[in-house]
């Protein structure tokens, strides 16, 4: 079975005024479809039709194929993205609230590091939450670089891409930053993304 482009988990208009409805629309139905329609073709070259996104990206980036990685990688990373933002927004919970409170001091300390480090991110890419040996921290990643192969385990991301906000807040990264990081971040879906033994799988 080829990947699928997973469908969003919430109505195309259900992210605005912050993420409009034709930015979702041209962001999942465009981008995260090109990205799983060249993966797909990659896999098959590579002789991984069937395999797991995260066994294609794995396989890509030993055999040192840039292209496969790439677009595995943004696959995969639109596929957490997604998941990571919720129109019901809301605030941490539980053990991610105590883990927050203990590794940034505050919600607001970390979201303020979530803004500067997505604002003084030079060109595209992405911003994480992470987790380590139950330690929390905020990294980057550039380009199509991906954190689904381990290491640091992400909890969330924000798609830093020009495509992710143009069409809302045309260059001002920072308003869009703003408005995802103060209503719209999945903490449901990161307080399991904690709980969980692993990394987030891409849905089969
Ligand atoms: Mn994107």
């Amino acid at each position: 079975m080829p990947l699928k482009l997973i469908p969003l988990p919430y109505p195309d208009d259900a992210l605005a005024p912050a993420i409009s409805a034709d930015t979702l629309r041209t962001h999942h139905g465009k981008h995260h479809k090109a990205y799983v329609t060249k993966t797909n073709a990659a896999a098959e070259k590579l002789g991984l039709a069937g395999a797991t996104l995260e066994e294609i990206i794995a396989a890509a980036q030993r055999k040192g194929d840039k292209a496969a990685y790439d677009n595995a990688a943004q696959a995969w990373n639109h596929g957490f993205y997604w998941h990571s933002l919720s129109p019901r927004g809301g605030k941490p919970k539980g053990a991610l609230a105590d883990a927050i409170a203990s590794n940034f001091g505050s919600l607001q300390a970390l979201t303020d590091e979530l803004q500067a480090r997505g604002e003084k991110h030079f060109a595209s890419g992405w911003v994480w939450l992470t987790a380590s040996a139950g330690k929390l921290s905020v990294e980057e990643t550039h380009d199509g670089d991906t954190l689904a192969l381990g290491g640091k385990k992400p909890l969330l991301t924000v798609d830093l891409w020009e495509h992710a906000y143009y069409l809302d807040h045309k260059n001002e990264r920072p308003k869009y930053l703003k408005a995802v990081l103060g209503k719209l971040l999945n903490w449901e879906f990161a307080a399991k993304n904690l709980a969980a033994a692993g990394t987030w799988k891409y849905p089969g």
